[in-house]
């Protein structure tokens, strides 16, 4: 009787759970106000995208896509991107399309667009429109300027999305090429709203966050602030005298892996985790692989780290160097893992966490 009280007690927890809840932090306010969390980079426990390109892209005559590239680089938080050339015509009627579909439904209220490169000899422009059917749209920018190396945010009146689609149009030139670094969708902090991401559930956890402490790194916000085209630089770095930016998750996450979006290579760096207070006297940092080995990543490198099995980390560390102007961190993030519906209803009863280890 007492066991099949606590089974219900347990049972009706769950149910309850925070729906909407979450410990994300709120960009804005109001109606326009958003979860700090781009959820069109949402990771399974392989670390793979769980939301894709629906079918094929579709370039207009004479468009042509960059040799390497491919739409899917629009969402893998990455610096590199949908790379498309000669957009441009007298008549202005060459454009490229392409729709995005998320893993779900998502209420979202904010869109973000980041351009790596743009060359136009005349106006380049975008339109973004969303739809959670895939038959009834909406426009949220009908047309939009694009300069290079700019961050487009775009807020609407919140609204259930699956898909978005992105077209690209170009007019009066020759040779226009313009890459589109990342789309990251935000969901809206409002009552009822679908998807509100929880700190399980395979997204990144370290957007927005500031690095604790920092040694010959300049532009420190950048390394995390969710732009896929600023970054964080290394300044005056030697392998004597090694960069460094310290990261705090704020609490003990369970996490499948890490990932280090780059710009301009490295000669050497590496990641460690841990977590033990880094200001107390005892501090272990694991390297997330073997010590002896560098990272040398090479610029547009992923950079994607899997641990063996989730790992629990509250403090992340890069340390490295490079030659002159090289050794950017553009965006280091970690995912969460996502529990097995077998194994949250353990967590659900708490202290049982050990029992996530490999099945
Ligand atoms: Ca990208
Ligand atoms: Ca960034």
């Amino acid at each position: 009787m007492k066991r099949a009280l606590i089974v219900a007690a347990v049972a009706a927890v769950m149910m309850a759970g925070p729906a909407t809840a979450t410990d994300y932090t709120v960009i804005g306010s109001g109606s326009a106000a958003y979860y700090s969390v781009n959820v069109a980079y949402r990771l399974d426990a392989d670390m793979m995208p769980m939301s894709s390109i629906f079918g094929e892209p579709f370039l207009s005559p004479g468009v042509a896509l960059q040799s390497g590239s491919d739409a899917s680089q629009l969402i893998d938080g990455n610096r590199s991107g949908w790379y498309l050339r000669n957009l441009e015509d007298a008549q202005g009627s060459r454009y490229a399309t392409t729709t995005i579909e998320l893993d779900q439904v998502y209420t979202l209220n904010t869109l973000t667009v980041a351009f790596a490169d743009v060359q136009a000899q005349g106006t380049m422009t975008y339109q973004l429109r969303v739809s959670d059917d895939n038959e009834n749209w909406y426009t949220v920018t009908p047309s939009a300027s694009i300069t290079n190396r700019v961050f487009h945010p775009y807020s609407f009146a919140a609204m259930d999305v699956k898909y978005i689609e992105y077209t690209i149009y170009g007019s009066i030139g020759a040779q226009g090429h313009l890459t589109t670094a990342e789309i990251s969708a935000f969901v809206a902090a409002v009552e009822g709203a679908k998807g509100v991401p929880q700190h399980e559930d395979g997204y990144n956890i370290l957007m927005g966050k500031t690095p604790i402490s920092s040694k010959n790194f300049a532009d420190i916000t950048r390394s995390t602030n969710g732009n896929a085209t600023e970054y964080a630089r290394l300044v005056g770095a030697s392998a004597d005298n090694m960069g460094e930016l310290v990261y705090d998750i704020g609490y003990d996450a369970w996490l499948t892996g890490i990932q280090v979006s780059m710009w301009a290579g490295w000669d050497h760096l590496q990641v460690y985790v841990t977590t033990d207070d880094p200001t107390g006297s005892v501090c272990q940092w694991t390297p997330i692989r073997d010590a002896t080995q560098s990272l040398a990543l090479t610029a547009g490198d992923d950079g994607k780290f899997l641990f063996d099995d989730p790992t629990q980390v509250r403090y992340i560390k890069i340390e490295g160097y490079a030659g002159a102007l090289n050794g950017h961190v553009v965006e280091l993030m970690a995912f969460a893992t996502i529990p097995e519906p077998a194994t949250m209803s353990l967590l659900a009863l708490g202290g049982l966490a050990l029992l996530r280890r490999k099945r």
